[in-house]
């Protein structure tokens, strides 16, 4: 039966006999030139997927003369390809153009061949025509990342879709096929790295630099690199002290800095392509410079300086702050810490280490605004940070499809080069010359045979890596490609799940926390509602209501002043009650119950209408699925109908809690009467 253990590279066998037969010409006969590893696995793919997709096997011609129908090499192998081509491809970027009957597939690198062997097969999947192709395809960003935060006992901080597919026992796992199929699911959306340990980097996964499990390490990273993906580690800043037995982890100390370089050095001799390090320093308990009264940029170069002989990069995340904030404390605001601590260390940096930034200034909350360190730092490399596992936004048991989210977030325009300087184009290196730069994001996958527990949670994973391989593409592009690859061409289905995605982060939004505020979680593990959950302790997440009003004062007028950390535009919009948007009103603005909103409701009526909304569109989504049995494969059929009759109970329970709570503090009661428990 159908697990979705295929993802979306199912490649159901196309039945359109029109389709079919011009498809098979086109394969008649294939020719693919040089053997390396990413070729083999580029024929390997392409091989698969005709299979499945038309039946056939075609015949593989190597150099004889005849002419193939298919032409598939790197422009280094394949003579024929026009001057112009060449010129328009960049590293890893590829060309497909067919004329009289014949295609011909031409990568700048071998890791181009191979992601035109997964555009290619797209097109079929998409049932596209193949004649008169002139596709010309580059990433956007350099770096298209994923993080995994799996720990070596096999379970997964924040992870959703059952244990890790790496790790198990305090062992790397032997279960190599299962990471090579991660590998092409990857590498078929175009990630072209991944560090697969988690940021807090425990006892055991300390160990993971040394020769303990330097050789296991080494496994994983070999079958990555047949996928052009490169490894790269979470590190534990305090290992010199750890493993070395030095006495400090000071990064100026040169026993450490000597130290560090050979460990380094010993890496490499087990994976010559080594990525490098990811790193979380101090930042919640996690060791860091600080101690030693070195700063970020003393901390992130001397790691930089060992890798630089080899080619890797440091990649330093900026998720720091204060996290034994007092409640009591008005003044500290968790939001500005990023900014605060990084923006001074502009240029600092070494330019093989690149700072690795959250989305938001926050913690991936269903609705808060973009970092204001995007385009802020010049001369600093810097990547983005998402979060594809849903941690706070349904964690896999509610549909959250994050793709029109990362959308808004690529598109933010930060104005830090005048207008027109979005985020996507801070991170891919175009605004400012940076020297290394891109996209990564926390994986939602897990040893669930689905890989991501919802079966539609898969869409997350793809439209992230389409979208990082280019942010251009419309959430419609990205969103109709993952439908019909995962549930083939009956129109119906397609169209109702399709909508399903593109409302469900609306939903989700409308019946948990209201206007930005963010939070209102249970503490912990972060599911379910707990209005004052995070209200009165350490974390810095706080949304002060009271009988009068709710919300956070982050205006320089009377507030923590968070909204100057933004380029003059973004400032003056957040600044003003009159110009902030109203999603993000109560992130910036504490204001009264009764203050009207610019969709011309008040706060609280917005609060009620909005709970009661959302989870009745919870129950449409349910009904929405329920429409579609006997047209989806039973097995996945009822693996989402499960999550969703979930979804659609807690999203009650949300509501319950949400409208009871304000309720209660206000006094103030539903124009529509509807039922509010008191
Ligand atoms: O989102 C928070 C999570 C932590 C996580 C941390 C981080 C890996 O609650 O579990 O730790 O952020 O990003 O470092």
């Amino acid at each position: 039966g159908e697990t979705g253990y295929e993802t979306w590279l199912r490649y159901e066998e196309i039945t359109d006999s029109a389709l079919h037969t011009q498809y098979r010409a086109y394969f008649q006969t294939i020719e693919i030139k040089g053997n390396s590893p990413i070729i083999e696995s580029a024929k390997e793919e392409l091989m698969q997927g005709l299979r499945s997709l038309l039946g056939v096997t075609p015949k593989c011609l190597s150099a004889t003369g005849e002419q193939a129908s298919c032409l598939i090499g790197t422009i280094a192998d394949v003579a024929e390809v026009s001057q112009a081509i060449k010129e328009r491809l960049r590293e890893e970027g590829y060309a497909i153009y067919s004329e009289k009957g014949r295609l011909v597939l031409v990568g700048k690198t071998e890791t181009g061949v191979l992601y035109g062997t997964f555009h290619l097969l797209r097109l079929l999947q998409m049932r596209d025509h193949l004649h008169d192709l002139r596709i010309v395809e580059n990433p956007r960003n350099q770096l298209r990342m994923i993080n995994e935060w799996d720990n070596m006992d096999g379970s997964i901080e924040r992870g959703y879709a059952g244990g890790s597919i790496f790790f198990e026992h305090n062992k790397v796992t032997n279960n190599l096929q299962r990471i090579k199929d991660y590998a092409r699911i990857l590498s078929s959306i175009g990630i072209n790295a991944i560090a697969f340990n988690n940021v807090n980097v425990h006892e055991e996964e300390t160990k993971l630099i040394t020769r303990k499990f330097l050789p296991d390490v080494a496994k994983v990273a070999n079958i990555f690199r047949q996928y052009g993906i490169k490894t790269f580690l979470s590190i534990n800043y305090a290992s010199p002290i750890q493993l070395g037995k030095l006495e400090t982890a000071d990064p100026l100390d040169e026993k450490v800095r000597a130290w560090w370089k050979e460990t380094v050095a010993d890496i490499y001799r087990y994976i010559p392509d080594f990525g490098g390090f990811l790193v979380k320093a101090d930042s919640e308990h996690r060791p860091g410079p600080f101690t030693y009264g070195r700063n970020h940029a003393e901390g992130a170069n001397m790691l930089a300086e060992a890798l630089a002989p080899f080619g890797g990069i440091v990649l330093w995340r900026c998720f720091v702050y204060n996290c034994l904030q007092d409640w009591r404390d008005r003044k500290t605001d968790r939001a500005r810490a990023a900014y605060d601590h990084f923006k001074p260390l502009d240029g600092l940096f070494h330019d093989n280490v690149v700072l690795q930034i959250k989305n938001g200034p926050m913690d991936f909350q269903v609705r808060e605004p973009v970092s204001p360190l995007f385009g802020a730092m010049p001369k600093t490399n810097q990547m983005l940070e998402f979060q594809i596992t849903q941690e706070y936004t349904g964690q896999q048991k509610h549909l959250c499809y994050l793709v029109p989210q990362w959308k808004e977030i690529l598109d933010f325009d930060t104005f830090a080069n005048g207008k027109e300087s979005p985020v996507k184009s801070i991170v891919d290196g175009s605004q400012y010359d940076y020297k290394v730069s891109g996209i990564t994001a926390v994986s939602n996958v897990g040893n669930d045979e689905n890989w991501t527990g919802h079966l539609l949670a898969q869409a997350n994973l793809y439209g992230y890596g389409r979208l990082t391989w280019n942010p251009n593409l419309s959430t419609e592009e990205v969103t109709t490609e993952w439908t019909r690859a995962t549930f083939g061409d009956n129109e119906e289905v397609i169209q109702t799940i399709h909508e399903m995605l593109l409302q469900s982060w609306l939903i989700y939004e409308s019946y948990t926390a209201p206007l930005g505020v963010g939070w209102m979680v249970e503490p912990g593990h972060h599911y379910g509602p707990n209005v004052d959950g995070y209200e009165y302790s350490v974390w810095g997440t706080y949304h002060y209501a009271d009988c009068h009003g709710i919300g956070v004062d982050r205006t320089v007028a009377t507030g923590t002043g968070y909204t100057a950390q933004y380029f003059a535009e973004n400032y003056e919009l957040y600044e003003h009650l009159e110009t902030c948007p109203d999603s993000l009103l109560l992130f910036f603005h504490h204001v009264p119950y009764t203050h009207k909103l610019k969709s011309g409701v008040t706060v609280i009526q917005h609060i009620y209408d909005t709970h009661f909304s959302g989870a009745e569109q919870a129950e449409q989504l349910l009904e929405s699925w329920r429409s579609l049995e006997g047209k989806v494969d039973s097995e996945r059929f009822q693996q989402v109908l499960e999550r969703l009759e979930h979804q659609a109970e807690h999203a009650k329970e949300w509501r319950d809690v949400i409208n009871t709570y304000f309720y209660r503090k206000s006094g103030i009661p539903d124009e529509k009467k509807r039922t509010i428990y008191p």
